[in-house]
């Protein structure tokens, strides 16, 4: 523990240092952070979920980072949330009320393998690692293996494609490990989180359809409200809508599953930029990013600790 470099969270981190990182910050942190493991992923690395806020029966949030490989920028931010939390904690008065009143989980990289791989292989790679199909291709989009309209649009049954399904909704171990905490914890999570790159956009449900949410128009207020937050710092452009017409439709998704699992507020995040870097964002624009978007995590959370 002593013997690490203090951990680097304006830079990009390989996995050996952040599954370190994920330890020593228990360990520093033992009455606001604590460590669990919610299964392992194809290639047998240890998922490890990071379970952060003061004492315990809360509403939580669940976040999850690094769905896609090669989105850098995405688990530079889980481990920005959780400096942050630490760090401000009895600072901070909106940070300490949220820790005290909020259990986060923070799953730093969901995509362990797929991430591994872009650090010693092929920086674009995009889906997981695993071999399922029994062909020659591998890996499956693990944002098209929930169980939502699973394979229907905007996904492939091709396992050679960048958007290939999967053999089955929830076939692979990593989407199967996320899936089980959550219905495992359904009762208390509020809200779902989910950060990618790129594209600067606020989505929510659905992807599989053009069809509006049942609660459409709350989440349109929530992401209005936390777009506005996010722009505030650097006047950053963020767009927010329905993932199908704001992105393009997709089935699978994660958000699309846990809003019909009943999580009600289910927010995709596609963090910095709008393409000039694209994946291969710069490590000077971590922190920026990282900070316009803790306002806006900071607005959603406060929002659900109001309802
Ligand atoms: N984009 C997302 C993708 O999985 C998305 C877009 C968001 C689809 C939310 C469905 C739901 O394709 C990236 N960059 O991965
Ligand atoms: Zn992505």
């Amino acid at each position: 523990n002593s013997s690490n470099r203090r951990h680097s969270y304006s830079k990009y981190n390989k996995w050996e240092k952040i599954v370190a990182w994920t330890a020593n910050i228990a360990a520093k942190y033992p009455d606001l952070v604590s460590r669990t493991q919610i299964g392992t992923t194809t290639e047998e690395r240890p998922m490890y979920l990071l379970k952060v806020g003061k004492g315990s029966v809360k509403k939580a949030i669940f976040i999850d980072c690094g769905i896609h490989a090669r989105e850098w920028i995405s688990p530079a931010f889980c481990q920005w949330f959780v400096n942050e939390a630490t760090k401000t904690y009895g600072k901070n008065k909106l940070m300490t009320k949220l820790l005290n009143r909020l259990t986060f989980y923070v799953l730093p990289v969901l995509n362990i393998d797929g991430y591994v791989w872009t650090w010693t292989a092929d920086r674009m790679w995009r889906k997981n690692r695993s071999n399922s199909s029994n062909t020659n291709c591998i890996g499956t989009d693990l944002n098209r293996n929930f169980d939502s309209a699973w394979c229907t649009i905007g996904s492939s049954d091709d396992s050679c494609s960048e958007i290939y399904c999967g053999p089955a909704a929830e076939s692979e171990k990593e989407t199967k490990a996320v899936a089980n905490f959550i219905r495992h914890n359904i009762q208390s999570i509020k809200a779902y989180l989910s950060f990618h790159s790129y594209s600067q956009m606020l989505l929510y449900p659905y992807s599989y359809t053009y069809e509006l949410a049942p609660t459409h128009d709350e989440l349109n207020n929530v992401a209005k409200a936390a777009v506005d937050a996010l722009s505030s710092l650097y006047s950053t452009k963020y767009k927010y809508g329905p993932s199908a017409s704001t992105i393009y439709p997709t089935s699978g998704s994660s958000d699309d599953w846990a809003y019909d699992e009943g999580i009600k507020y289910s927010f995709t995040f596609e963090l910095r930029d709008r393409g000039k870097y694209g994946f291969l964002l710069p490590e000077n624009l971590i922190k920026p990013t990282c900070e316009e978007t803790m306002l806006a995590v900071k607005n959603i959370s406060s929002y659900i600790l109001r309802y």
